[in-house]
């Protein structure tokens, strides 16, 4: 390898750093907090335009939602309003929903999504809080629109839209979903083509996030597309393959991995694990987060004193500029032809040769 090849490896190293330092002027991993809502050329100017996360408080506190559908009296509350209507829940074996799983024939990762089911909103929220004498994990979600569409006899305890945030878009929101888990419940790293209003309602949300910029962090591989069916009568879960077979582009990094594995997630993922960290944060109920389009984003939850965390998000259409043909540019360059970050040679040859993995041809 040339020596102008391997520069490039150094300068896509260069950039996670100076977009951290210069873009999101921090060194320090924070995301920044803002304590009231900013206005709507401050958000754009400040925020959207540099894709810069941001947590702004005391945006929600005029929300019903926020009383009602929390404390003692929740259940009740959101069981009457909701009590003949049937709304999508997620069930999965182990909480983890549209993320990496092994295929139970030979020792095969693919992109497993969840059993679906329709069922009335109060037997949906029982399962949900009464997780741990269940063979299953529920998670009531539906990235569909589904609070409009699922949801409308509560429709009336939130805003339809984020004033600031719809002015500054210059558009009302194309989609919202309202999503209520546990504390198992958990979404695998992934990308967004939106602009991300994420409010927390009740409990909280912890987010991992990484800038487009460290695309390459994130090992995304196609993925044969899977299924889960959950059957009643064996309680159990299989895990099907669609047929025909489809694939997927997803993110190969858990950032969690159990212990007994953590050393060869390590070895396979190196400039995630030996990289800068992620920006790590946690949205409060009543607090938004702004998550920008295209940011790397990972999901778990601590619920409330009822089992459950309750969040809804916004997501307004992103603009299809510059920084998206920047992205895709720099997801093109192939790491492994063109030279390792530092941060990966100081790690030695064995290293190295787990990221030829990550490049293997897409079957
Ligand atoms: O709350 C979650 O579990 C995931 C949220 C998410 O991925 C999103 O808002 O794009």
């Amino acid at each position: 390898m040339g020596d102008e090849q391997g520069e490039i490896g150094v300068a896509v190293e260069k950039l996670w750093e100076e977009v951290r330092e210069l873009s999101l002027g921090t060194s320090s991993y924070q995301v920044e907090c803002l304590e009231y809502p900013p206005s709507p050329l401050r958000f754009l100017r400040d925020f959207v335009l540099p894709n810069k996360p941001c947590i702004i408080s005391n945006a929600i506190h005029h929300w019903p939602a926020l009383s009602k559908w929390s404390g003692d009296n929740s259940s009740c509350y959101l069981s009457n309003a909701l009590s003949h209507t049937l709304v999508s829940v997620h069930l999965t074996p182990n909480g983890q929903a549209d993320a990496l799983a092994f295929l139970p024939t030979g020792n095969r990762l693919c992109f497993a999504s969840a059993h679906v089911e329709r069922m009335p909103f109060p037997q949906a929220l029982d399962l949900i809080s009464s997780c741990s004498s269940k063979p299953f994990v529920a998670y009531a979600q539906q990235q569909n629109d589904c609070f409009r569409s699922e949801y409308s006899t509560i429709t009336d305890d939130v805003e339809p839209h984020i004033p600031w945030a719809t002015q500054a878009l210059d558009c009302l929101p194309e989609a919202v979903n309202l999503w209520i888990g546990n504390h198992l419940s958990q979404t695998s790293f992934h990308k967004d083509h939106y602009e991300n209003l994420y409010a927390v309602i009740s409990g909280e949300k912890h987010f991992l996030l990484l800038p487009p910029t460290d695309v390459h962090r994130m090992y995304i591989r196609h993925y044969p597309i899977a299924r889960y069916s959950f059957s009643q009568d064996r309680e159990e879960f299989e895990l099907e393959l669609e047929s025909p077979m489809r694939y997927v582009p997803w993110c190969s990094v858990n950032p969690y991995p159990p212990p007994a594995s953590m050393d060869s997630e390590m070895k396979s993922f190196p400039l995630y694990f030996n990289g800068p960290s992620p920006f790590q944060c946690t949205v409060k109920a009543g607090d938004i987060l702004y998550l920008p389009s295209m940011w790397f984003h990972h999901v778990t939850q601590s619920p409330d004193d009822n089992g459950r965390t309750i969040a809804i998000n916004y997501w307004y259409d992103m603009q299809f500029d510059i920084k998206f043909a920047y992205f895709n540019f720099l997801q093109s360059i192939n790491l492994k032809s063109v030279g390792y970050p530092t941060c990966l040679k100081n790690l030695g040859e064995s290293s190295c040769e787990r990221i030829d993995d990550a490049n293997a041809p897409r079957d």
